[in-house]
């Protein structure tokens, strides 16, 4: 059966309002480009002449301007999971414009197969080799794509001929049965393959392929500064201080790292610590540092469900693939975050929190509680299960008028049952074995910056006596002299006591 080459305008135009679309790709590599933007302006065109259209949006994590930027900004999108990063759409979702749902991300296929989200009309997928058989190879991101072709009514290929070397070999591309078939997933060590190099999809239900030159469009991580590498080589330190303890094995564990310019830096602080060993990584991302370990040999091997590279790092990696060959593994989302092999592989798991609270309580999704930022993304999937889960954040943003440490956070993305260590630029808090008020002491000696150490203990003095001492009408003081005054420095406790 021959699939015919069709525009993108042709494309979309087999989109219909109220669609569910879900895409290939995952923060934002190996998403569909040229298809999203036909539909944005298909949308906007719609809009004109006052005829509704929204669709569903479901991918495997964030995305790009040309997905959640185009199609938020022609306000084309009705419901959207899980994770975005893009500035359009998180407007859109506070504004309440956007139905923002936030599972984990090890969650979305199998909630797709279990029927939670409903049908998938239409499957919208990046591909750098295909077959007339039906054999695809994917390219820099997975995501969720084994999943939205074998369920989807409609498929769109969209080809992209922008790399001009081969990403074939390195994907691993694989399905759970669903229980009660379900088995264990066979990855006993991250270098395990289990699966099949081509993503197969059924040619009748393929409405054409769609020619695209377009890259990543990654934008570059904002350089190390004083405090991300202060926290990269707190993280690091602690990390080789567990090893020459025996808490870790000398030979180490494999490393998640999420996203963003702090996961970064700390990657770059395991590179620079001489005690720290070559290590592997189980990881659902890996970022333009990742290229660096592997070429100085710090990083021995990725199991990845994307590159998430910069397009510089991008073109780089592309001239350089054949040593890249045997170094990393791309597998789906549901693989690389599922809790059964964070646990069994025993990883150190390192994401980044917007706030914690001085027991241990992480929020990584919601500015004053309220605010959506990004979402949890895959930090809870490895938080819970992971062999040491730590959380990093700078110890103050804004210039300072924000404390991330504060006495309680406004929103939980990540208990204090599951959080084992705090890292920030000013230390380390080791949270285990500790009862609250333990953690609290240890959080405010070492993680807190100096400017609020004073504040924390003057909260704590007006707390009542409990497991876990909260004063209630002074939890949240520090936050709501933010909003009123601009600054939490200016927060006076002693009018609660
Ligand atoms: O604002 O953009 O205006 O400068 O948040 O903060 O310090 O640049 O850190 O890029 O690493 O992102 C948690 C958002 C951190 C991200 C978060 C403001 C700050 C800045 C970004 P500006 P930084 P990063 C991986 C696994 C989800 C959980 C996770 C994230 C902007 O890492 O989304 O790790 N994580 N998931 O000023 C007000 C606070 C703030 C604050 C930071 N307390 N109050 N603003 N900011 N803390 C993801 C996947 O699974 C795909």
């Amino acid at each position: 059966m021959s699939i015919p080459f069709i525009s993108a305008e042709e494309a979309a135009a087999h989109i219909k309002n109220g669609d569910n679309v879900a895409l290939s790709g995952f923060t934002p590599s190996g998403t569909p480009k040229i298809v999203p933007l036909a539909i944005a302006d298909m949308a906007t065109a719609l809009h004109k002449k006052g005829e509704p259209f929204k669709i569903n949006l479901y991918t495997g994590a964030s995305t790009n301007e040309f997905v959640d930027g185009a199609l938020s900004n022609a306000d084309a999108i009705g419901n959207r999971a899980p994770y975005q990063g893009n500035p359009t759409t998180r407007q859109s979702v506070n504004k309440g414009l956007i139905n923002f749902y936030d599972p984990h991300l090890s969650h979305m296929s199998q909630d797709i197969r279990y029927g939670f989200i409903g049908d998938i009309d239409v499957a919208i997928v990046e591909v750098t080799e295909m077959s007339p058989s039906g054999e695809f190879v994917l390219g820099a991101g997975l995501g969720m794509a084994p999943t939205i072709v074998k369920l989807a009514k409609k498929v769109i290929i969209e080809y992209c001929s922008y790399y001009q070397t081969s990403f074939r070999g390195f994907h691993d591309i694989y399905m759970p049965a669903d229980p009660p078939a379900r088995r264990e997933i066979p990855i006993y060590k991250p270098t395990d393959r289990i699966g099949s190099q081509v993503l197969r999809i059924d040619p009748a239900k393929i409405i054409g392929v769609v020619p695209s030159n377009e890259s990543e469009s990654v934008k570059s991580f904002t350089r190390l500064n004083d405090t991300t590498r202060a926290i990269g080589y707190n993280a690091a330190a602690f990390l080789a201080s567990e090893i020459k303890k025996g808490r870790i094995p000398k030979q180490f564990l494999p490393i998640q790292s999420g996203v963003g310019n702090v996961a970064n830096a700390a990657l770059y602080g395991l590179n620079e610590n001489n005690d720290i060993p070559h290590f592997q990584m189980f990881t659902e991302v890996v970022q333009d540092a990742v290229t660096d370990l592997m070429e100085n040999g710090k990083c021995t091997f990725a199991s990845t469900c994307a590159l998430a590279f910069s397009d510089k790092t991008m073109l780089h990696f592309m001239d350089n693939v054949n040593f890249y060959r045997d170094k990393i593994i791309m597998r789906p989302g549901e693989i690389t975050n599922h809790p059964e092999l964070v646990r069994r592989l025993g990883l150190i798991a390192m994401n980044t929190a917007l706030e914690c609270d001085i027991y241990g309580n992480v929020n990584s999704t919601h500015v004053n509680g309220t605010y959506m930022m990004n979402g949890i993304g895959g930090s809870g999937d490895f938080a819970r299960n992971a062999w040491l889960s730590i959380f990093l954040t700078p110890s103050i943003q804004k210039d300072g008028a924000i404390s991330t440490i504060v006495p309680m956070v406004t929103h939980v993305d990540h208990n204090e049952h599951d959080v084992r260590v705090i890292v920030t630029d000013q230390g380390v808090a080791d949270l285990r074995n500790k009862a609250p008020m333990q953690r609290a002491r240890e959080i405010i000696e070492n993680c807190v910056h100096p400017d609020y150490k004073q504040l924390m203990w003057d909260y704590l003095k007006i707390c009542r006596q409990g497991h876990m001492p909260h004063n209630l009408k002074a939890a949240f003081a520090m936050h709501q002299t933010f909003q009123e005054l601009g600054d939490m420095r200016l927060t006076d406790f002693s009018k609660f006591e």
